[in-house]
């Protein structure tokens, strides 16, 4: 944060809000805009049966990327053919070996949902809940609820990369919705309300050529804030935000140098979810070829009890 920078709860005073819209026990939040409705019309997007899964690999030997501060996943081995060398090896009637591992990982640190009470600002998380709820784990909003309940509907893919001429955006180059709706008409596909967005910038590339270089003024392309923005989202009721970025937003804003206000407008006060560092790179190849940038979206977050995020591996089936 930059010394002028203001202070989110100035920032965002006349910002749209949905708590309250779906009850006061409501944990998520926007996703409530995808019922048995949206599922079938999404349904009906299915015409060839070609499927991509949209998570990256954790534990990838190229190196995972991962928010400044955090730490990729690592894999043990727990077991495998050489633990039977040794004479206190387990011995199973029929002679039976297995392979066992375990991951020690950050919930955010691959292909992820968050929860919509994994940011804040001004002592609330979404719909109001106290943000002290989040101490030990979150009690409210957490990413279990979402888990429960799954998210699939009908997507869109925006190709912003494609859409500028570029193998990748540039390192903190912003695009608004007039942007992405420029987009989409170049792409020949509407976006609707209550669709799912999947952002494509594929800035990532650059993390896997560049390696520890990539955290060096560290700043990720995306969406800018505006309050023309936030209301285009709260009118069009997105459900749910997908981006192949660590964090889904430019990272600082340029404007007023807050760092990650639409975690803050978006999810904390509309409730929207958010999936973060997808590799969309098959999807796009995909859609620029058959000219088809709508499809069938499901994602089954993991059902982690009080977890701020949950790694997922969405499925979009065209
Ligand atoms: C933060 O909120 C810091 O990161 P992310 O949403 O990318 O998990």
């Amino acid at each position: 944060m930059t010394d002028t920078a203001p202070d989110l709860t100035d920032l965002l005073a006349d910002s749209p809000s949905n708590w309250g819209k779906w009850g006061p026990d409501d944990e998520v939040g926007s996703l409530n805009y995808l019922g048995p409705e949206q599922v079938l019309a999404a349904a009906g997007l299915i015409r060839t049966g070609k499927t991509f899964t949209l998570q990256r690999l954790i534990g990838d030997p190229k190196g995972d990327p991962v928010w400044p501060g955090r730490t990729p996943a690592t894999r043990t081995q727990i077991m495998d053919e050489s633990t039977w060398d040794a004479a206190d090896a387990p011995q199973f009637p029929g002679g039976l070996h297995y392979a066992d591992d375990k991951i020690d990982a950050f919930l955010q640190g691959s292909t992820q949902y968050d929860a919509l009470g994994h940011v804040w600002y001004g002592g609330q998380l979404y719909n109001g809940y106290d943000a002290r709820s989040t101490v030990g784990g979150m009690e409210m909003a957490s990413v279990e609820p979402i888990a429960q309940r799954g998210v699939v509907g009908r997507a869109v893919l925006l190709d912003m990369a494609r859409f500028r001429g570029k193998e990748t955006l540039e390192s903190a180059e912003t695009f608004t919705h007039e942007d992405l709706l420029a987009c989409a008409e170049k792409q020949g596909v509407e976006i609707r309300p209550r669709d799912i967005l999947v952002i494509r910038t594929n800035y990532l590339q650059r993390f896997f050529e560049l390696g520890d270089k990539f955290y060096e003024g560290f700043c990720e392309p995306g969406m800018v804030y505006s309050p023309e923005l936030v209301q285009w989202f709260a009118d069009m009721e997105i459900p749910n935000l997908v981006t192949d970025t660590i964090a889904n937003e430019v990272t600082t804003d340029p404007n007023n140098g807050v760092a990650l206000v639409l975690h803050n407008a978006l999810m904390r006060n509309l409730g929207i979810t958010f999936t973060e560092i997808c590799d969309l790179e098959s999807l796009a190849a995909d859609c620029a070829e058959d000219g088809a940038y709508e499809f069938f979206y499901a994602a089954a977050p993991l059902k982690v009890a009080k977890g701020s995020g949950s790694p997922v591996n969405p499925l979009a089936i065209k």
